[in-house]
Order: structure tokens, then sequence, then C-alpha cells
């Protein structure tokens, strides 16, 4: 295996032997063996559009076999020997179409195009064939691995606004075109410039979810959310899927079992569709890593509706109360499917919960967020008061990813030290390092504004170009706003590239550098961009404050 798509890669350059995440050899391959047919599947999918017989059978496919090969997402093996057993079947679908359309085989070179396997051995001695190490350029690979890795992050965007039946046919060509891409002998500046249109299609893989989310659920708005537990037994949901979680609810409703979020499920508490379930309790814990203590007292089930998945300690206490559903698997917990034009059905999992004690509490009292554009538009007035008379003199973006290094104190630290004039901008896990600090606030306005998961960071920057708009300046980085982003796995990713592509400048990027980036392209990316990694509190501070 060979993988170094996340922040916790191996000595910072390669997972080898087994992932840092939990992620086992033979996992990573098939992993890399999907993506292979996958890629086969698209180059059909371009040829197809210049037919102009554009075939949406693999749409929602593409996504769902990207999105399980995002870190922590999916660790069942059998799982994606199935899943590349259907990719090879849809894949011979499309050829057949392909064909029966007047079109030219010998235009798609690509193996993954026309390679096959009937048994695990034939998958298994392919497998390790395909992986990231076969690209041997180190830079193309690098810009190859980048745009995959955004691609990975805009598949899982995509697929939660596919699920409340919000979709954008755009993004999906913008995906077959990119996954071919990394297969044909394409320049590094072509390269590049296919990365910075993975930005562009970032935004609107954001822009669509964010509609998808608020037409479906209502607008976020402020919402004090309790951390503290009920006397029920509990059912604890993770991951980002919204529709998941609602669905949950209305089956738990009247049944005397309570449903609390973790991590990136939070933001749940901030829709006012979300609000009206008197069962929905409160968060229950902190940021993903964090589970292998928590869902140690929570007693009750676990849902998982997408990453991020700790493999259990083989003494945990709680192995077999965790549920997946969607793109997201583990070997040995049980996997919740969803029959097509139906709701999910919660049944198993909810008599599960009844069986349980209800969760024992680690913390009490509550946390407050809801900030995405539309609250934080409805306080512009203030918020530009506050601005214009110097009570607020920056904000600091800090949205992304929490992580489980050390190093991640760093964000403690920086927003503890953070002058009382100034105010945190967050959305994503990250905000577990710093959101249940007593940071105060300016004139009402909390210091720290969490607008909600990490696609969210789609209405950081929508808040930034309407302060823009407010403050009459020429370009988003003359704004008093710093960007200080913790980023983790491949959705910061893609979250990255749609900062860059919306003109962002200088974003600080920890707690390290993605080990996919070669020296040259990190050199493309620090004098195009201004990118730069971190450095101490101190001295970043004086930096970011200018003095
Ligand atoms: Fe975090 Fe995990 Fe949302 Fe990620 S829970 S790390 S970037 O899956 O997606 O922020
Ligand atoms: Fe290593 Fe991260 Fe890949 Fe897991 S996802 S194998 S930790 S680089």
């Amino acid at each position: 295996m060979f993988c170094y798509q996340c922040q916790e890669t191996a000595k910072g350059t390669g997972c080898t032997v087994r992932g840092v995440c939990g992620k086992t050899s033979d996992v990573a391959n098939l992993q890399d063996l999907l993506l292979f047919v996958l890629k086969g599947i698209a180059h059909y999918r371009v040829q197809l559009r210049a037919l102009d017989a554009v075939d949406h059978s693999a749409d929602r496919f593409i996504l769902d076999g990207l999105f399980m090969t995002i870190t922590n997402a999916n660790f069942d093996k059998q799982r994606f020997v199935e899943k590349i057993k259907e990719a090879i079947k849809l894949r011979e679908q499309l050829k057949q179409t392909f064909l029966e359309k007047g079109g030219n085989p010998e235009k798609i070179t690509f193996e993954g195009a026309f390679w096959t396997a009937d048994t695990l051995e034939e998958m298994e001695s392919k497998a390790g064939h395909v992986g990231v190490l076969s690209t041997e350029n180190e830079d193309i690979r690098s810009l190859r691995e980048m745009l995959t890795y955004g691609m990975k992050g805009m598949a899982a965007y995509t697929e939660h606004a596919h699920n409340l039946g919000h979709e954008n046919p755009s993004i999906y060509e913008f995906i077959d075109r990119g996954l071919v891409a990394t297969t044909l002998p394409l320049s590094a500046d072509q390269l590049v410039q296919m990365v910075l249109e993975c930005g562009k299609n970032g935004v609107d893989a954001m822009a669509l979810l964010d509609k998808a989310n608020t037409d479906t659920y209502g607008n976020p708005e402020i919402t004090k959310v309790e951390i503290g537990v009920r006397k029920n037994p509990g059912i604890l949901v993770s991951g980002h899927d919204l529709r998941d979680l609602y669905e949950l609810l209305e089956q738990t409703e009247g049944t005397g079992v309570d449903v609390y979020t973790h991590s990136e499920m939070l933001p749940a508490h901030y829709y006012p569709a979300f609000k009206k379930y008197k069962h929905f309790a409160g968060n229950y814990g902190n940021s993903w890593w964090r589970q292998v203590y928590e869902f140690q007292h929570f007693n009750g089930p676990m849902l998982f509706t997408t990453n991020c998945i700790v493999p259990p300690h083989p003494d945990a206490n709680y192995k077999d109360r965790v549920y997946t559903t969607g793109s997201t698997g583990f070997p040995g917990f049980k996997h919740i499917e969803r029959k097509p034009g139906q709701p999910k059905d919660f049944s198993e999992i909810i008599e599960h919960a009844k069986r349980c004690p209800a969760p024992e509490a680690i913390e009490s009292g509550s946390i407050i967020g809801g900030f995405a554009h539309n609250q934080v538009f409805a306080l512009a007035d203030k918020i530009v008061e506050a601005v214009k008379s110097g009570a607020i003199r920056k904000f600091f973006v800090m949205a992304g990813c929490d992580g489980r290094m050390k190093s991640r104190e760093y964000y403690t630290e920086f927003a503890r030290k953070l002058p009382k004039d100034t105010v945190i901008l967050t959305a994503g896990c990250a905000k577990y390092r710093y959101n249940k600090l007593p940071l105060g606030d300016i004139n009402g306005i909390p210091r720290v504004l969490d607008a909600g998961q990490c696609n969210d960071s789609y209405s950081l920057a929508v808040i930034a170009l309407k302060l823009k708009e407010i403050f009459g300046v020429k370009d988003i980085n003359e704004l008093p706003i710093v960007y200080n982003i913790a980023w983790y796995e491949q959705k910061a990713v893609i979250v990255l590239l749609a900062l860059l592509y919306l003109g962002v400048k200088n974003i600080h990027l920890g707690p390290t550098l993605p080990g996919f980036l070669s020296p040259n392209v990190a050199k493309v990316l620090v004098e195009k961009f201004g990118i730069a990694g971190i450095t101490t509190v101190d001295d970043d501070l004086r930096f970011f404050l200018g003095n």
C-alpha cells in the first residue's frame, strides 16, 4: 500500500504498511483498484458526452465510490470487493452503450476501461500496482493526487445534496473529466489548470449542498445546544448526512429514545426543521477522534452517517453497538442500506437503544452556534458597526478539521491568546479545539461564530464576499480577515481549493502541509497563492496582527 491523502500520514510522507488511521494494506490497495475502475467508467462517460449521449446511470455510483475511499469512511474489505464488481458491471454497460452509439473503442486506451476480474485473488494481484506510486514523476503524481483528493471531497458534498434531491450535472461532468485527466499524459501546467477548475467545482458543490440543506431544513439560526445528558436511552449520530439524522428523528419520536449528535453532526441543531423534535437532546462529546473515549460512556448505540470512524480498541465496550450507513463501513459494524425511494429503516438501532441504559454525562452546559450566512447577514449591521468602531479588529477563519496529533493543541492556544477584539469564524470539526473556551463576546457578538459543518465553510466565503461588498473593497484580501485553517482529510482539500478559486490568498494551513505536495508543487502554491504553514502561536499571532 501507499497512501498519503490525509494530514496524519506516516512521517508526513506516506503510510506504507498500515494506515495511521487503521486502514489495512489490503483495503488500501482495493481502494486504489476501485479508483482505477472508476477512472475507466469516467473514460466512457466523457466519450459518451462527446457523442451527445450523456449517460446518467453511474452519476451516484461514482460519488459513492469516491466517498468510500475518503479517510476514515470505510474499512470494510468486503464492501470494496462488491463495489469493484459492481463498477466493472456498470462500466461494461457503459462500454456497450458507447459502442452502440458508434463510439470508436480505439479512443480509449486506459487499462481501467477494460481490465476485469472475477475473483478476489485476481483483484488483489492487480490492486497493488494501480495506486499512487504508479505515477513515477513526483510532481505529476502530486498534482494528480491533489486533483483526486479534491474530487473525493467534492463527491462527498455532492452526495449529501443528491440525498436531498439536489443535483448539478456540471459537477458530474467535471468529476468525469478530472478522473480521466489523472490517467492522461498531461503536463504539470495542464494539471494545475484542472486543480484550479476543481476549486471552482468545489464552490459549486458546496453551494449546491448549502441550497439542499437550507431548502429542506431552513436556514441555520443562533442556537444554544445542550452538551449534557438526559435520562432516556439515546442514539448517538455522527458524520454529516442530515437526511439520515432527520429520518432517524422521525422514527424515534415517541419511542422514549433520545437522539444526540457527535462531532460533525452538531450543526444539525441549528436548523429549524430539526428543532421541532423534543427528543433531539443535544451534542455528546467532541470531535471524531475522541470517539474512542466518549463512546465508552454513551451506553447506547452509535450511527455513522459518514466519516470519521476510528477502529475501536479490541476491548472497547461499544464494539457491538455501532451501526454504519451510506458510504461508511467497518467489519463487524451493522450496515443499514436505503431501499430505493424509501426512508432508511432504523428500527433495529432503535430497538437496540431501548435495551440500553441512558448515557453517562461527560460534560454539562451548552454551546452556541448557527452562524451560517443567513444568520450573519441578519447581524450584519451590528458586525459592520463593530468593525467601524474598532471593537472588532480582525476576523480569524479557523475552519477545517480536528485530528489526533498533539501539534493541534496549537489551535486551542491560538484561540485562547487571540486578543479580545478579534472574532473566530469557524466550520468543521476544527472548532472543538476552542468552542468550549470562555472567549466571551464583543457587543453581544460571540467571539467564536460557528457556521456549521466543514462544507459550511462555503458560508464563511459568502460572508467574506458580503463584507467585501459592504466595505466597498476591490479585493477580498483587503478585508481584515486572516485564514488560519486546520486540515485533516480530503474534504478539507476541496475547501482549500474552493477558497483559492475565490481568490483568497495567504492561507495558513496546519498543523503540517500536505504530504502529497511535492517540493515543486508546494512552491507553486506558495508563489501563486501565498500558502504557508504555521509556526508557533506567539510568532503567528505577531505576524497576523502585524506587530
Ligand atoms: Fe471532520 Fe472527519 Fe467534516 Fe472531515 S469529522 S474530519 S474534513 O470527516 O469532514 O470536518
Ligand atoms: Fe495513512 Fe491517512 Fe491514508 Fe490513512 S488515510 S492510510 S492515515 S495517509
